[in-house]
This record gives structure tokens, C-alpha cells and sequence, in this order.
């Protein structure tokens, strides 16, 4: 890690924190694209790279650029697949499956479309945005199965035509939720309902600007959960949470586990 991870020292775990987890039924976890950066999955921040790097991923995950440029997006996200196939959970995802063995009711939600958390050995991951691995029918909506393996694409990506429907014909398109697109109404659901019933709420690795994903914060501001951010940078959460912790979540999560749960 020659980011200069390796030599962040970081401060003890407040103690307010440890108590309310040992105390805790009820945990909710939120988690951004933050916490697969470390796995070498750009976030939504970093800067496009190879046939993307003029645009900005806001305006590719729409349904407009769908509709103008299918192979270019469609080759966007075969690109993103492949370099979440190739990639390896990280410390941070490995704590967070940790802590669902450690708190009775633990609710682990996330706007990512990646299945790193899965890998990492969490189950019932609430995905608000979608999963990159559940294309499906624009046509029919029937789910449609990826080649096994991991695309052949030249390093900078390239761009490729949506497949077609095996049932109706009409073009298959990525399983996530685009801008102007609303959340899956269960998922969103169960992400609200966890929230408003949590003690403890944890805000990690994202930038909590996308709605309504980052209004789940404040639900559980209103709810009176001791609320935490998990953030190398500010965000505009910083003011509202009760503590914010300063690091990557690769390094803090693992850390908060050992703090709070010592032998666990
Ligand atoms: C909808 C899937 C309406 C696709 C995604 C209210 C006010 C203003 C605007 C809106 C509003 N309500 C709705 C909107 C519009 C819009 C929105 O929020 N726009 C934003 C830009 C203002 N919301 C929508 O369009 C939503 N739909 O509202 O529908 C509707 C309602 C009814 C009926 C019909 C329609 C849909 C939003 C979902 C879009 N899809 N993803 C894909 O992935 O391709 S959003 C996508 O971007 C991600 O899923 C994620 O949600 C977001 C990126 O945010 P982060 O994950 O936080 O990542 P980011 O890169 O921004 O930040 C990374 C962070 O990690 C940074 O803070 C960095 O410091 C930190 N970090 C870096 N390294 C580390 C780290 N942290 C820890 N450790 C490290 N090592
Ligand atoms: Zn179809």
C-alpha cells in the first residue's frame, strides 16, 4: 500500500462509540463507494479513465446516455464488472461481515453495485442502487445471465453492444438504478426501516450526496442513534454526526472491531 496508508497512526476509538456498539441491538451500516477503493475500484469521485475519461459517471449512469450511446455504456459497465471481478474484498469489507456475528440485529446497506461485500462473507446486503452482476430485459425485465469469466477487454475499455433478449428481443441493460431512476421499493424499505429503529448508525466511505441514500443519515439523527462517519475527507456530514472518524475504512473498521469486541 504505498499510498501512505501504511504509515497513518490511527487515533484510539472514541469511547462513546465502543460502549454504544457493546450496547447496541440494532446496527445499520451505510456504505459508499469509499470502502471498495482500497479493493483498486474507483469511487464515483475519481477521475474517468481509458474510452470514459472525458465523461463523468453521473451523467453515464443515466438512462439518456443509455438511450443515446448503448455500446458506450454498455462497454462502461462491462469495464466496471471486470475490474470488480479482478479485484479482492478489502479489511474493511471483512470487518463489516465481522460485526454482523458481533450485534444482534445488524442491517448492512449499500449504494454500491459491486458484490465485494458478499464476498467478503456478509449476507443480505440491502443494495439501494442495484448489482452490476443482475442485468436484465428493458423489454420484458427478464434477468439475463453474464458469460462466465471475466470480459476480454483492451486495458482502457472499449465499447460494446448490449446483448438482446433471448425472450423478447428488446436490449438488455445494467441491473442498477440510474440517476432520475427511482430506488427498488423493498430495498428501500428495509433500508428505512433498520435505519428509524437503529441505536447505532455507521456512514462509511461515502461522499453523502446522492439522494435519497444520504437523507438515511439524518433519519437516524432524527431517530436519536449515535451516528458515526467513516471518511479520509470531509463531507457535508460532518457537522451532524456524533463522532467522525478520519481514515480509510480499511484501516478503522478493522480497528473498531478489535477495540470493541477485544478476541472477537
Ligand atoms: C431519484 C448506480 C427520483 C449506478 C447510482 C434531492 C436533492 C438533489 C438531487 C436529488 C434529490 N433527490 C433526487 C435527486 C437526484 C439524484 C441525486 O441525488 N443527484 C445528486 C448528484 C445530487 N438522485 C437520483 O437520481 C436517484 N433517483 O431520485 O429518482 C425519482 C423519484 C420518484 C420517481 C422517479 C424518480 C437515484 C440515485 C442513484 C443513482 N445510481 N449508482 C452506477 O453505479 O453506475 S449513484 C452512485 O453515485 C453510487 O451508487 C453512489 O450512490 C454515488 C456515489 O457516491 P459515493 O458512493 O459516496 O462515492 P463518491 O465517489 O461520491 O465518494 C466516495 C467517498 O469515499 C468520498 O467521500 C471519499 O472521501 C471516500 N473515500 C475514498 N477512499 C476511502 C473513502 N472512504 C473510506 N475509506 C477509503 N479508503
Ligand atoms: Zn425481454
Amino acid at each position: 500500500m504505498g499510498n501512505g496508508l501504511r504509515t497513518l497512526v490511527l487515533p484510539a476509538v472514541d469511547a462513546r462509540l465502543i460502549e454504544a456498539l457493546r450496547a447496541a441491538t440494532r446496527v445499520v451500516v451505510l456504505t459508499g463507494a469509499g470502502v471498495s477503493s482500497e479493493s483498486g475500484v474507483p469511487t464515483f469521485r475519481d477521475r474517468q479513465s481509458g474510452l470514459w475519461e472525458t465523461f463523468d459517471a453521473a451523467e453515464l449512469a443515466t438512462p439518456s446516455a443509455y438511450a443515446r450511446d448503448p455500446a458506450l455504456v454498455w462497454g462502461w459497465y462491462e469495464w466496471r464488472r471486470a475490474t470488480v471481478l479482478a479485484a479482492q474484498p478489502n479489511a474493511g469489507h471483512r470487518a463489516l461481515a465481522a460485526m454482523a456475528g458481533l450485534v444482534p440485529q445488524f442491517t448492512l446497506i449499500t449504494q454500491n453495485v459491486d458484490d465485494l461485500h458478499e464476498r467478503a462473507g456478509s449476507s443480505c446486503v440491502v443494495h439501494l442502487h442495484g448489482e452490476l452482476s443482475r442485468p436484465y430485459c428493458e423489454g420484458c425485465r427478464q434477468g439475463y445471465a453474464h458469460a462466465p469469466g471475466v470480459p476480454e477487454l483492451p486495458p482502457g475499455g472499449k465499447r460494446i453492444e448490449p446483448p438482446r433478449c433471448a425472450a423478447c428481443g428488446a436490449r438488455i441493460r445494467p441491473g442498477v438504478v440510474w440517476f432520475g431512476e427511482s430506488l427498488p421499493h423493498l430495498p428501500w424499505l428495509a433500508a428505512l426501516e433498520a435505519t428509524r429503529a437503529c441505536e447505532v448508525f455507521l456512514c462509511c466511505g461515502t461522499s453523502a450526496v446522492v439522494q435519497p441514500a444520504a437523507s438515511l443519515a439524518n433519519f437516524a439523527i432524527d431517530a436519536g442513534a449515535l451516528t458515526v462517519q467513516v471518511n479520509p475527507n470531509q463531507t457535508d456530514l460532518d457537522a451532524s454526526v456524533t463522532v467522525a472518524i478520519r481514515g480509510p475504512t480499511g484501516m478503522v473498521l478493522p480497528q473498531l472491531v478489535r477495540e470493541t469486541w477485544p478476541g472477537a
